[in-house]
């Protein structure tokens, strides 16, 4: 069975990727192929992280591998904090924070319009390839939920009237930007 390493040290990240590909891949770990350090992520973009962190892991392991880069883009503040969302309030990287922050930014504002995009590099004998997953959304005025991480509690995706923490982790997972960049890198590799 071809092995592909899967850049990140969330265990059940790859247990569900694992599920999905079955006979076909089997997922590596960090820690299985021996890399303990930081991966890099100096980039500008979710594109330029997720390619820095997965070139580095074929450069020196020598490994077939994708890495994931994600963040929430809002269109009233050019797509911040996108790339920066992790850091957006400070190195602290308090989900707190960042969305009193964000709240901040956006108080009086009426275009409340945002997305959530994730970036998937995979690189397979050599060869590049990316996968993007959008879930278009809006931020609303106060926390809501205690599901899910990050800015989940202020997310109200398109359609639904629940923000991203007001679901379950099935319900999130079935239409999350994760999700969807995960299914094309999937059916890429299937
Ligand atoms: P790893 O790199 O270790 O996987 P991370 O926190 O940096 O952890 P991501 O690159 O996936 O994870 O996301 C960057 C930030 O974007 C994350 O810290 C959140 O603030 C935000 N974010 C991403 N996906 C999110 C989601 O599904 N719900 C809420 N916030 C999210």
């Amino acid at each position: 069975m071809k092995k592909l390493c899967f850049a990140t040290n969330n265990a059940h990240k790859v247990e569900e990727v694992q599920a999905i590909l079955g006979q076909h891949f089997e997922l590596l770990t960090l820690n299985q192929i021996g890399c303990q350090e930081e991966l890099p992520e100096t980039g500008n973009t979710l594109e330029a992280n997720s390619l820095q962190k997965a070139q580095y892991l074929f450069d020196h392991y020598q490994v077939d591998c994708f890495a994931d880069d994600s963040g929430l883009e809002v269109t009233a503040l050019n797509g911040e904090p996108g790339v920066f969302s992790a850091r957006y309030a400070g190195e602290q990287r308090s989900h707190a924070d960042n969305i009193a922050l964000l709240l901040k930014n956006l108080s009086g504002v009426e275009d409340r319009s945002a997305q959530f995009r994730t970036v998937i590099t995979l690189i397979l004998d050599g060869k590049v390839n990316q996968f993007e997953g959008i879930i278009k959304g809006k931020i609303i005025e106060e926390l809501k939920g205690s599901e899910g991480f990050g800015y989940d509690p202020i997310f109200m995706p398109e359609g639904y009237e629940v923000t991203f923490a007001e679901m379950s982790i099935e319900e999130k997972g079935e239409i999350s930007h994760r999700a969807k960049a995960v299914e094309k890198l999937i059916s890429f590799l299937k």
